[in-house]
Formats: C-alpha cells, sequence, structure tokens
C-alpha cells in the first residue's frame, strides 16, 4: 500500500486530512509516526508557495511523498487578512484563543455582515519531483460571539450564512464535506492516485 506523509505540525489539519482520505486504500503517516519534528519558515507570498515549501521540506526529510496544506482566514473589511499570516495574527507569541480575541478587536466598529473566505492550498511532493497543486475555498462571516466547540483556528466564529451553524458547530463530517480544506482535498485526490499509483 502506498505510504503518504501529512506534512503539518497542526493536530487540527491531520485529523481533517485524515478522515478526508480515509477511502483512498494509502497508508497516511504523521511527522510524529516518523519521530520527525520539521519547522519550515513560511515566508513565501503565497499559500501556494508555503505550501510547496512545507512539502518539498518533510519529502526531503523522509523520503516519502508528501502532502502539506497552507490555509488562511481573508476577511473582507480587514482587506483580506489574516490571510498568510493565519497562524501569527496579532501579538506574538499566541494561542488560537488569543487570535481569535485579536480577530476581533481589529473588526471593532465596522459595519456587519464581516464577510470571509478561508482558503487552502495542498501541496503534493516526491522527492525529485515537480510539486503538485490543489486548491479549495470555502465563503462565511465572521461573527461577534464564538459558536461551537468543534474544529480548530477560527472555526468558532466563522458562521456558514446557509446553514446557519459555524464550522465549530459542525459535525466532523460535515466540516470535512464543506471546509475549504476538504475542497482543496478533494481536487487533490486525482493528483495521489497519479502520483502514487505509477
Ligand atoms: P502547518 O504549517 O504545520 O501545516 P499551521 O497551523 O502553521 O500548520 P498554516 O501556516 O497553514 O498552518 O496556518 C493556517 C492557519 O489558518 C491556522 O493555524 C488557523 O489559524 C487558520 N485556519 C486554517 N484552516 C482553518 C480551519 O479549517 N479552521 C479554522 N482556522 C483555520
Amino acid at each position: 500500500m502506498s505510504r503518504l506523509l501529512i506534512a503539518t505540525n497542526n493536530k487540527g489539519k491531520v485529523l481533517e486530512i485524515k478522515d478526508i482520505l480515509a477511502d483512498l486504500g494509502l497508508t497516511l503517516l504523521t511527522p510524529a509516526d516518523l519521530g520527525l519534528s520539521l519547522e519550515v519558515p513560511e515566508d513565501g507570498h503565497t499559500y501556494a508557495e508555503n505550501a510547496a515549501r512545507k512539502a518539498a521540506a518533510f519529502a526531503a526529510a523522509s523520503g516519502l511523498p508528501s502532502l502539506a496544506d497552507d490555509s488562511g482566514l481573508e476577511v473582507d473589511a480587514l482587506d483580506g487578512r489574516p490571510g498568510l499570516h493565519s497562524n501569527r495574527f496579532g501579538p506574538q507569541p499566541s494561542t488560537e484563543a488569543g487570535r481569535r480575541r485579536y480577530l476581533l478587536e481589529q473588526l471593532q466598529g465596522k459595519p456587519r455582515p464581516w464577510t470571509a473566505r478561508f482558503r487552502a492550498t495542498i501541496a503534493v511532493a516526491l522527492p525529485g519531483v515537480e510539486v503538485r497543486f490543489a486548491s479549495g475555498e470555502c465563503e462565511g462571516e465572521i461573527i461577534p460571539v464564538e459558536r461551537g466547540t468543534g474544529g480548530f483556528g477560527y472555526d468558532p466564529l466563522f458562521l456558514l450564512p446557509d446553514l446557519g451553524k459555524t464550522m465549530a458547530e459542525l459535525d466532523a463530517k460535515d466540516k470535512n464535506r464543506l471546509s475549504h480544506r476538504a475542497r482543496a482535498l478533494q481536487n487533490a485526490i486525482p493528483i495521489l492516485k497519479e502520483i502514487l499509483d505509477d
């Protein structure tokens, strides 16, 4: 069975990626499974650049096909911030809860609705082979009071208006069908099948 390394240090992403790719018949490994600890600098100018750096660094370190996700939240009233800097938004060092608080502080006084979207780019790298990409997005709205306990990161503040629920109020099954990451990974499945069957 083909092995694929999930090249992330984010436990929330690991759970989601494992669930979404569960039916592909791959052996999905994490850096922890390999005793691999890598912090890849995320100083690219696009999600794709950062995802490619992470996937390529983990592929080089492990010798395994590696899949990385670079993602972020873009809020229109903040001109697209935090965007690429979603995991280090506001004063550092920060926690997920601290970044959510900081986001709400930045939005104080701005007229609602606070429209926003999550974006994810997936990069798939094999040692010595050109990196391949797939992307997905999910439209929604930031709300002023947190709701729900599922997911991770900004999920308790991100409302899906059609469902009337935040990402953190969705079952994992539903988040993993509707999210930016779910959509990007669905788009990555043909790439994985092509690369891993060779
Ligand atoms: P890796 O680089 O190790 O994968 P990371 O958390 O640093 O982990 P990113 O650089 O891609 O990952 O940062 C993405 C940030 O965007 C993440 O830390 C969250 O703050 C936010 N984010 C991305 N996807 C999200 C989701 O599904 N729900 C809530 N917040 C999300």
